[in-house]
Order: structure tokens, then C-alpha cells, then sequence
């Protein structure tokens, strides 16, 4: 059943090990979400690693989210240590902001340094431990490390951040695999790392969210059933959107019947003029990842 969603693959502990391991070494953390489902792509794992850490979050997909509701989630979001950013990086818009915001925590750091250097005593112990704090702002770059769950777009905001084709990407879960340091013009260093997830969803809502988004491997799902659940939701959300992409004059009580006067618009009619749902769920799911029905936002900010 679809309500029962769990994926938790063997490489995502793999992936748990990587961030707690790592940790220590970045000044910040940098957690993409999904605008689309701010609540849903929040992985609590990643909270419970992370701790107080500085942390950036950025809204990542910002152009295939209701603008307003972006608005709404950056409040709701940020606290004393975590600053809250939208981001397009198909478009690149945000991307300066996001490089001052890194540039202001790299000056704090820095600053924290020198404080640190300078209250050491002028004893023979004070002076080693001035030597090192020197040695270790000099030597160790600005260190940050992208986490989030599959499918948000961390390499692709990896990719803006350095300039070039650095990390692969893919429209798909799954594609960052191994761990990789990059270096950004002016130095900093970024660590990429594979989307993870929790090995329960609390809420079956959660799951759902996350695979129309795309962070579940759509192989383990059944595609027909999700879209169904999909359409029910847009139903009750976002009916306009629904009816102007599909040019449907009006919407059925069932969500089912629906998806199948799209299917009739779209001519998925199988030999014996038999429904194709399972095209139609394809289509229409695709057409979302692809901001192709409108700008939605599936979870409203508190
Ligand atoms: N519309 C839109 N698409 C985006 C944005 N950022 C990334 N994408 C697309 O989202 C898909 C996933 O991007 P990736 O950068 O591979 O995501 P990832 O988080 O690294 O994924 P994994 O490594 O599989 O965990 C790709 O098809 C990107 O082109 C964005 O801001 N807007
Ligand atoms: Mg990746």
C-alpha cells in the first residue's frame, strides 16, 4: 500500500555515517529542502546530527512553489542559528545571496579565531595553543557540507556554487553516491553528499509528499495509486491549476474518474478502449516534477 511507504537502502546508513563523520570538520551546514514540501523534505535525521551547528537552509526548486507560500515558509524557518534562503538553480537566482551569507559566516569564523588566539595567555602554554589557533585559521579553509534528502538539488546548487559541472545530477533519486570535496572560487571547500532519508515515516503523508516530489524511487511505488492520491490532493488545493492543464471543464467527485477524463483529453487509450492508467499517472506526475501543472505548494507554512 502507498500509505505504508518505507526506503531505507543500506547506502543511506552509509550516508549517516558520512555526515556524523564529517561534521566536525565543517563551520556550516547547508540543509536544501524541497519548496514544493518544506515539512516533508526536512529529514528529522539530519536535525538530530546536525544539533546547533550553524546551518543555512535553502528552499531549493523556489520556481516550482506558490511564491507566497515561499515567503511564508523563510519565517517560519529561521531561527538565532539557521538563516533561510529560496533558490533557483536552474536560473542561478539566489545564488549571490546565498554566496554573501557564506562570506558573512566565513568572516565570523575568522573573527571567532582571533578572539580565541588572543585571550590565550602570554605563558610558554599560551603560546603554543596562540601558535596553533594562528596555524588552523590559516591552513584550514572555510569548510561547508550540503545535506538534504534525494532528489532536492544539492549538486545542483553545488554546481552553481563552483561555476561548473562539478557534481552530477540527474531527475531522478540516487545520483550522488561516494562522498566529494569541491573547492569554490575564493577558496571555501564544499562536501557534496547522497540524499538520505529516515528509516520510518511517522506520517504516511510525509512518504507520499516525498515520492510526488520525486525522493522516493518511483520503481517501489505503485504509480497509478500515487497519482491517484496526487489528483485527490490537487482537487482539494489546487482545482483551477488542475483543470486549465488538463482542459477540463469540471473535475469528478472521484478523483478517479478524473484521472480518466485526463487520460480521454490526452488520448492514453489502450486496444479495446481501455483506460491507460498507468501512462496517465506518469504523465501527470511528470508534469508536476516538471512545474508543468503551475507553481504548487503542497504543504502550507504555520
Ligand atoms: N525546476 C528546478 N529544478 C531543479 C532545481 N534544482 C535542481 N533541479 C533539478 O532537480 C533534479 C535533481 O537535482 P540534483 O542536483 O541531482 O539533486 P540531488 O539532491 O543532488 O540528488 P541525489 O544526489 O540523487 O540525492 C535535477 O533534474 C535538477 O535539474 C531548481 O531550483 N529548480
Ligand atoms: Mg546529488
Amino acid at each position: 500500500m502507498i500509505e505504508n511507504i518505507n526506503w531505507y537502502p543500506g547506502h543511506m546508513k552509509k550516508t549517516r555515517e558520512l555526515i556524523r563523520n564529517n561534521l566536525k570538520m565543517v563551520d556550516i551546514v547547508i540543509e536544501v529542502i524541497d519548496a514544493r514540501i518544506p515539512q516533508s523534505s526536512r529529514n528529522p535525521i539530519i536535525d538530530e546530527l546536525v544539533g546547533d551547528k550553524p546551518r543555512i537552509i535553502v528552499l531549493n526548486k523556489k520556481d516550482l512553489a506558490d511564491p507566497a507560500e515561499n515567503r511564508r515558509w523563510m519565517d517560519a524557518l529561521s531561527t538565532e542559528s539557521t538563516s533561510v534562503l529560496e533558490l533557483n538553480c536552474m536560473s542561478g537566482d539566489g545564488i549571490k545571496k546565498l554566496l554573501r551569507m557564506l562570506e558573512e559566516a566565513q568572516r565570523k569564523r575568522v573573527e571567532a579565531l582571533n578572539k580565541a588566539a588572543e585571550s590565550t595567555g602570554a605563558s610558554a602554554e599560551g603560546a603554543s595553543a596562540h601558535t596553533a589557533i594562528t596555524a588552523k585559521r590559516k591552513s584550514t579553509p572555510f569548510r561547508m557540507m550540503v545535506v538534504g534528502v534525494p532528489n532536492v538539488g544539492k549538486s545542483s546548487l553545488i554546481n552553481r556554487l563552483t561555476g561548473k559541472k562539478s557534481a552530477q545530477t540527474g531527475d531522478r533519486p540516487g545520483v550522488t553516491k561516494g562522498k566529494q570535496w569541491l573547492t569554490i572560487p575564493g577558496g571555501m571547500q564544499l562536501l557534496d553528499t547522497p540524499g538520505i532519508l529516515w528509516p520510518k515515516f511517522e506520517d504516511p503523508q510525509v512518504g507520499l509528499n516525498l515520492a510526488y516530489c520525486g525522493s522516493i524511487r518511483d520503481e517501489i511505488l505503485d504509480v497509478a495509486e500515487l497519482a491517484l492520491s496526487f489528483i485527490t490532493e490537487m482537487q482539494e488545493r489546487y482545482p483551477g491549476l488542475l483543470m486549465e492543464r488538463y482542459k477540463l471543464e469540471e473535475l469528478a467527485e472521484m478523483p478517479v474518474e478524473t484521472m480518466e477524463m485526463i487520460a480521454q483529453k490526452r488520448g492514453f487509450i489502450l486496444p479495446g478502449k481501455r483506460i491507460d492508467y498507468e501512462r496517465c499517472a506518469r504523465t501527470v506526475l511528470d508534469e508536476f516534477r516538471g512545474g508543468k501543472i503551475g507553481q504548487i505548494t503542497l504543504e502550507v507554512a504555520p
